[in-house]
C-alpha cells in the first residue's frame, strides 16, 4: 500500500494503489500513518519524500471502498486525522512530488508537504463539493492560508481542475518540472534537506503552524522559546562556526 525506500538520511514514501489512482482507504491511511511515526522516531531519517505510483499522485478516498456498508464519515475522518496530524507534527521537513492528478484527501495530503514540486502533467482539485462533502484532512485550514480566503473560496465552492501552472502561480506548489524530471529535482530538494540543520527545520515548522492563531506578543514569545532550543543545537553552533571559517556547515541534525 505504500512502499518504504531509504536514500541515505532521505527516507521515500510512495502511495501504491497505481489501479485505482492511489485512492485512499483504510488500509492505506494506517500504512501511511504507521511510515510517518517510525520516520518521526528514526534519527537516521533526516528528510521524507511522498509521491504516487502510477499515473496519479492521489484521487482521495476510495469511493468504491465502502459498499453498502457505509461507515459514520465523522468516525472514519480519524484515520485521516491521524494522518495529517502526523504529517503536521513531523520534525523534519516532507517533499511531496505531485506525479498525477490529486482530488479531495489526496489534495489535502499533497498540501501537507512542506515543498511541493509537481510534474508539468499533474493537476489539483478539491472535489469535496462534487460529491457533497466539506473540505477535510486539513484542507479548511491549510487552503485559506496558502492562497488566501478568496480563492479559497473559489476552489473549495467551484472545484475546478487546476494544472500544475495555475497551482504554481496560486503558491499551492513551489515548482513545475518535466514529468521525467519529478523524481530527480524531488530528490535533489530532499537530499539537500536531510544535510541540513534538522532541529531547526522541525521548530520553523512548528511556528509556521503555531504562529497563525496567536496574536503577536504571543508569537514573539514563542520564537524566543523555539529559538532558545535552537540555540542549544550542536547544529547552531557548527553553522556559526561554519561561518566564521568561511566553509560549508556540515549538519549532524543534532
Ligand atoms: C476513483 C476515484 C476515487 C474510486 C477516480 N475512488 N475510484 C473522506 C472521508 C469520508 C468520506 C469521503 O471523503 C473523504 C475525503 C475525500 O477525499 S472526498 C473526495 C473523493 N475524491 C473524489 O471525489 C475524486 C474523484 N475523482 C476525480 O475527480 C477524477 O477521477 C480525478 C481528478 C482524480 C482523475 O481524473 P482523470 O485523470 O480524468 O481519471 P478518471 O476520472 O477517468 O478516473 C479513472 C478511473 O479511476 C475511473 O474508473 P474507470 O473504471 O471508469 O476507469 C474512476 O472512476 C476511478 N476513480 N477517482 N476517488
Amino acid at each position: 500500500m505504500v512502499l518504504k525506500e531509504r536514500e541515505g538520511n532521505v527516507l521515500l514514501l510512495t502511495l501504491n494503489r497505481p489501479e485505482r489512482l492511489n485512492a485512499l482507504t483504510g488500509e492505506l491511511l494506517e500504512a501511511l500513518h504507521e511510515a510517518l511515526e517510525e520516520a518521526g522516531a528514526d534519527p537516521g531519517v533526516r528528510a521524507l519524500l511522498l509521491t504516487g505510483a502510477g499515473r496519479a499522485f492521489s484521487a482521495g478516498q476510495d469511493l468504491g471502498e465502502f459498499g453498502e456498508e457505509k461507515p459514520d464519515y465523522e468516525a472514519h475522518l480519524r484515520r485521516y486525522n491521524r494522518v495529517v496530524e502526523a504529517m503536521s507534527a513531523l520534525e523534519k521537513p516532507l517533499v511531496v512530488a505531485v506525479n498525477g492528478p490529486a482530488a479531495g484527501a489526496g489534495m489535502s495530503l499533497a498540501l501537507w508537504g512542506d515543498l511541493r514540486v509537481a510534474a508539468t502533467g499533474a493537476s489539483f482539485t478539491t472535489a469535496f463539493v462534487n460529491i457533497g462533502l466539506v473540505p477535510d484532512s486539513g484542507m479548511s485550514f491549510l487552503l485559506p492560508r496558502l492562497v488566501g480566503l478568496a480563492k479559497a473560496q473559489e476552489l473549495l465552492l467551484l472545484s475546478p481542475r487546476l494544472s500544475a501552472e495555475e497551482a504554481l502561480a496560486l503558491g499551492l506548489v513551489h515548482k513545475v518540472v518535466p514529468g521525467e524530471r519529478l523524481m530527480e529535482e524531488a530528490l535533489a530538494l530532499a537530499r539537500r534537506l536531510a544535510e541540513g540543520p534538522t532541529r531547526a527545520y522541525g521548530l520553523t515548522k512548528k511556528l509556521l503552524l503555531e504562529t497563525y492563531r496567536l496574536s503577536l506578543p504571543e508569537a514573539l514569545g514563542l520564537e524566543a522559546i523555539l529559538q532558545g532550543q535552537a540555540g542549544r543545537t550542536a547544529d547552531h553552533e557548527e553553522g556559526v562556526r561554519a561561518f566564521r571559517e568561511k566553509r560549508p556547515p556540515r549538519f549532524q541534525g543534532r
